[in-house]
């Protein structure tokens, strides 16, 4: 990838000055760091039982765990997976995993067999930790240990044993922390099938520490916050900025198992939580029927939305119904490690900024935008791709270093595939999309896992997916399909069923078009933007 001298570059950087960023600590230790005056303090509540663990307990019980794991084989440098909805135990197995070295790759526990054992062959993980429920979906994993959570299952190891371990002689592993990875979640990032996102402890301690540290935090998170943990902790957003966050801030998280618009409201009252992180789709939710009305939220100071776009409308009915709260967004991905720009609204001494926005680029970091054709420098006011320099960005792709290379360039700069600007007030805008991903309520659904998958069938020639606009989830995936001889008489239906059978239910295509070709560029890369503009106009 070319670059242009650095003298040409115009650099955006966050109106708040850089901190100083611990560079030596693993990130359990620098989320514990302030362990011995916070010990006692409420760090996860159950949101079903109520149940609470003090910052010591889960100090304690992640060690416990880690000897656990150790005594089932995991070592510095071994691969975990956290098969699990959102529970205390997956906290708990996030960081003794990192006090042993060892990474953690999440994924979704709705995901179907054959889409777990496609990661857990490709992390390497060697163990798994699941909830009863799930353990079926992995059984069938060659050489994997399965552990799980609640009431255990026949031929698993059970995490309550792993919580009671002895942890007296747990070996202190030696972590690089510049080098070792601590999560590897999968991406599809900007082109092709999903791939392990290598995030070391350096790189997430600073993503962390640009949000919540210093004098005056980006994301001013208080020791008597108590944040909403609903959005998945397999998906980056709610790992970093919800569990990370949160426990690097001494914030207590309710740790809520799945979405309900009205339990989650009651939990809001329950516990007075003052944090809310959440995704547009959630906010569509609030926003329709009365449901906000009929409960007191008023203790909600923050409203954040991330991993997909909020336009102005849907905010400022937020705002609306919410007076008492400071609605926001941040901007991320996860190969960006994974923030790349928070709502200055949110920070300790704060500054306005408009509905719309995703924030301005974090501290200690660079952001620029540049001319997908010629590759130049954009100034304020002229969309173009955003691209991210800093410590915070991944160390690659694992095992993919063609892959990398195409999305970090020898300068270091990551480009994210996103068109945007950024505004006379430093605040960014997303526009568009480069790349090929489709977001639906703000998972990632990757267009070639589906066409390899249609590819596949017999009665198919050549095949297409994009994203298709929808008013609940976003985005939705839609397949153009060119049928071959053997296919003539195939259904959308056939074609949806056999895709729904082999993937979790938001890469389901929602509409097949049959067409007699796929517009292609000389180099046989898909014309994406032809379909979607097809779409767009109606006229498929
Ligand atoms: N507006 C428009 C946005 C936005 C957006 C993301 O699944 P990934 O790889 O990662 C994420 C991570 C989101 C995130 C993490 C931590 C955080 O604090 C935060 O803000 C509160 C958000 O989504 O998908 C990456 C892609 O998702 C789109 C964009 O295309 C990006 O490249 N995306 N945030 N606010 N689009």
């Amino acid at each position: 990838m070319g670059s242009l001298p650095e003298q040409q570059q115009v650099v955006f950087r966050s109106t708040l000055p850089d901190i100083a960023i611990p560079d030596h600590l693993p990130l359990h230790d620098y989320v514990f760091e302030r362990l011995a005056e916070r010990r006692d303090r409420a760090c996860l509540i159950d949101g079903a039982t109520g149940e609470t663990l003090t910052v010591g307990d889960v100090h304690r019980l992640s060690r416990r765990v880690a000897a656990g794991l150790y005594s089932l084989g995991v070592r510095h440098g071994s691969t975990v997976m956290l098969l699990l909805p959102n529970c205390v135990e997956f906290a708990l197995a996030f960081l003794a995993a990192s006090r042993l070295g060892a990474a953690t790759t999440t994924a979704n526990p709705l995901h179907t067999p054959p889409e777990i054992a496609k990661q857990a062959a490709a992390s390497r993980a060697t163990l798994v930790v699941t909830e009863p429920a799930f353990v079926a979906k992995v059984r069938g994993l060659a050489g994997v240990t399965v552990v799980a959570t609640g009431d255990g299952a026949e031929g698993c190891a059970s995490f309550a044993d792993l919580a009671a371990a002895d942890d007296s002689a747990l070996p202190e592993a030696p972590i690089d922390v510049a080098n070792d990875v601590v999560a590897l979640p999968y991406s599809s990032g900007t082109t092709g099938l999903p791939k392990g996102v290598m995030l070391s402890h350096r790189g997430l301690v600073t993503s962390v520490a640009q949000l919540v540290d210093g004098d005056n935090p980006n994301l001013h998170l208080r020791e008597d916050d108590v944040v909403l943990c609903v959005l998945p902790m397999f998906h980056v957003y709610s790992l970093h900025s919800i569990l990370l966050c949160g426990l690097r801030a001494g914030a207590a998280l309710v740790v809520m198992k799945r979405f309900d618009t009205v339990k989650m409201m009651e939990l809001v009252e329950r516990h007075g939580i003052t944090i809310a992180p959440l995704v547009p789709p959630i906010v569509v939710e609030m926003a329709k029927g009365d449901a906000l009305d009929r409960h007191d939220l008023s203790s909600v100071r923050m409203v954040i939305s991330g991993a997909a776009p909020m336009g102005k409308e849907l905010q400022d009915i937020i705002h609306a119904k919410l007076p008492n709260a400071v609605l926001g967004q941040g901007y991320g991905m996860t190969e960006a490690g994974p923030v790349l720009s928070m709502c200055m609204a949110f920070a300790k001494e704060p500054s306005p900024v408009k509905s719309g926005a995703c924030g301005t680029v974090v501290r200690n970091a660079e952001l620029k935008i540049v001319d997908p054709e010629t590759g130049l420098c954009l100034g304020r006011n002229q969309p173009g791709e955003i691209c991210i320099r800093g410590r915070q960005i991944m160390k690659g792709y694992l095992d993919n270093p063609e892959a990398t290379a195409e999305t970090v360039d020898k300068d270091g700069w990551l480009h994210t595939g996103d068109v945007g600007f950024v505004d006379a007030d430093d605040e960014i805008f997303i526009v568009d999309r480069l790349k090929e991903l489709i977001k639906y309520k703000g998972f990632q659904v990757a267009p070639a896992e589906l066409e390899a998958m249609l590819i596949a069938h017999p009665g198919i020639a050549d095949a297409a997916v994009v994203p298709m606009k929808d008013d609940a989830s976003g985005e939705v995936p839609v397949a153009f399909v060119v049928p071959s001889p053997d296919g003539a008489d195939m259904t959308e239906d056939e074609i949806k069923q056999y895709v729904a059978k082999q993937v979790v239910f938001y890469k389901r295509l929602q509409k097949v078009f049959f067409v007699s070709s796929i517009p292609k560029a000389p180099s046989g890369k898909i014309l994406r933007k032809d379909l979607r503009a097809k779409l767009a106009a109606g006229s498929c």
